[in-house]
């Protein structure tokens, strides 16, 4: 905590909340001073004995869990990590991924938070434009060994000291050799201190990073749990990667310490894997994106395991179709939770007590009553109750600005600090988001997020492209999926090597396009973009108005 007269200093390129906000939100009880490290050491005081983590064959009390943390914290410390140092965080849903994590929020050391399906062009990018002094990997993951691609970006960045593995380290540390003996660590970080680096779904060039504090992430905790009933009882699944803010916040694995609950970790989200965990554990909430909660409820229909602990299913990331929604209850016997949220902050819910109706047709509503909502036309105005515009929002857990990002954070946020989500919305009478559409050049591919932007920058740097353009078609299982649209300098290339200079050029392997479309043109709007609606509506009419090129 700071003292009166110690000045605060903000890290720098994060914007922050302004004054007038920052008193409100403590003042009314969000903002309450706690800092992660001091979260998991007053749980552990309080239910040391309680099963805090279970992974494979391991499980963790509160108190060995605790214990751990101050163990790695030390051995970072040791290593050379400081207070305020980016480390890359790029683990799989095992318990290692938790006692880094906080070990990193004790010291006050920033976790950047990557996805296992991250590859070099996503981490060399984490890793030199945070300035990362360490990466911390897996061996080996799903076929993929990590440590390659490590040795792949210690070369490229310069500021990368360490590359620490959980499992066989090779020529790297071993996370195992850093728990040390607990030792003096420097002063803690401050609750208004940004505690990590969330990623965004991003619609530009570059994935855009997200500072969250502890301050405003720790409320979005206490308000999941209160919304989502999360107690000491609670067991909840971490079936989607550790890392997304979904399985993370909403109420996920730290709601669940928030609670005093027990996290059940999950390798693999597939059936085979979680209905024996969830007979096993008595797990009673889960979270899933839709294209999971359809194969869950496929495989439920054949399968005897017992999943009557479970009484919720949380579906979001994605837009959740009404008509698999009403299969739900009837399927699982549990209820449905729809969670429309995004890694900037704003989480809706759908309550678990309301109307049948509005959780299968609706997105929920906000955590707080003091997240704000606009709903706003293409001038910035407000539409007419119930009508779609583009969702607005300002709260005491959205971020005011991406790191280092002024020139797109102008266009992102408002001048007075509303987050443009580029998610078109209705609000229903009883005051529901309905999701209806996107604003932004993304696609959304089962929850996985592609920027359109970013992959056709890598699309141009083959030397047969002139031009790209990528969309998004529609796709009865993932909602949606990616279209390339590739003007050829001259005969155009085979797809597959295009898709295969992709994958050289180190792209996550969900943002290769599922789909190469070749034409002479891009039909244009009225002010000469590329028009990407009709690019899709082109493609919905399987290229009546294009011209293939060949
Ligand atoms: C979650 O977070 P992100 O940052 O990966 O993606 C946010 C975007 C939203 O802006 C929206 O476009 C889309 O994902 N989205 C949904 C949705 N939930 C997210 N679109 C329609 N229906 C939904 N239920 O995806 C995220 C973060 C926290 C909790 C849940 C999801």
């Amino acid at each position: 905590m700071t003292g009166p007269g110690q000045e605060v200093v903000p890290l720098p390129g994060c914007p922050t909340w302004p004054e007038e906000f920052a008193t409100r939100y403590r003042q009314a009880g969000y903002w309450r001073g706690e800092t992660f490290g001091q979260m998991l050491r007053e749980r552990a005081q309080r239910h040391g004995e309680r099963t805090a983590i279970v992974a494979g064959n391991q499980r963790l009390s509160y108190r060995e869990f605790d214990s751990r943390v101050d163990q790695l914290s030390a051995g970072f410390y040791a290593l050379g990590i400081k207070p305020r140092d980016r480390v890359v965080v790029q683990l799989t849903n095992i318990a290692a991924f938790y006692e880094v994590i906080f070990a990193l929020f004790r010291l006050g050391a920033l976790p950047v938070f990557a996805l296992p399906a991250h590859r070099s062009s996503e981490i060399n990018y984490f890793c030199s434009f945070t300035e990362a002094v360490a990466y911390i990997i897996p061996d080996k993951h799903a076929g993929f060994d990590y440590r390659t691609l490590a040795a792949q970006v210690r070369e490229a960045v310069p500021t990368l000291q360490h590359v620490i593995v959980a499992g066989e380290a090779g020529s790297f540390t071993a996370l195992s050799d850093l728990y040390a003996s607990p030792t003096e660590l420097p002063e803690g970080p401050r609750p208004s201190d940004v505690a990590f680096f969330q990623l965004s779904g991003g619609s530009t060039g570059v994935p855009k990073l997200i500072p969250r504090t502890h301050d405003d992430y720790i409320y979005s905790l206490r308000g999941s749990v209160e919304i989502c009933q999360l107690d000491g009882s609670s067991v909840y699944l971490c079936a989607l990667p550790a890392a997304h803010n979904f399985p993370l916040s909403s109420p996920g694995v730290l709601g669940t310490f928030y609670a005093g609950g027990t996290a059940v970790m999950a390798l693999n989200p597939s059936p085979d894997e979680v209905f024996p965990l969830i007979a096993r554990e008595r797990v009673t909430i889960t979270a899933v994106v839709p294209p999971l909660a359809m194969i869950w409820l496929e495989s439920a229909k054949a399968r005897r395991h017992d999943l009557s602990s479970l009484r919720v299913l949380q579906v979001g990331g994605a837009k959740f179709s009404a008509e698999v929604a009403r299969r739900v209850r009837p399927t699982l016997g549990c209820t449905l939770q729809q969670v429309f949220g995004m890694a900037e902050g704003l989480v809706n819910y759908t309550r678990l007590d309301d109307p049948e109706e509005i959780i299968v047709t609706t997105q929920g509503r906000p955590i707080s009553p003091d997240d704000e909502i606009r709903v706003v036309d293409e001038d910035g105005h407000d539409v007419a109750p119930g009508e779609t515009g583009q969702l607005l929002t300002r709260g005491p857990y959205t971020i005011r600005g991406y790191y280092k990002a002024e020139a797109h954070n102008a266009r992102a946020f408002t001048a007075d600090g509303f987050y443009c989500t580029g998610d078109l919305v209705r609000v229903t009478p009883e005051g529901y988001l309905v999701v209806e559409g996107r604003a932004k050049d993304q696609i959304n591919r089962g929850g996985d997020k592609v920027a359109a932007e970013e992959v056709e920058n890598h699309l141009l740097a083959h030397p047969a492209v002139h031009d790209a353009a990528v969309v998004s078609m529609p796709d009865p299982f993932l909602g949606e999926r990616t279209c390339a649209f590739i003007i050829p300098r001259e005969a155009p290339p085979p797809a597959a090597a295009l898709t295969a200079f992709l994958r050289e050029r180190g792209l996550a392997a969900f943002k290769i396009p599922d789909r190469i479309e070749f034409v002479d043109s891009f039909p244009q709007t009225g002010v000469g973009k590329v028009s990407k609606k009709a690019l899709r509506e082109a493609l919905s009419r399987r290229n009546a108005v294009l011209t293939p090129s060949s």
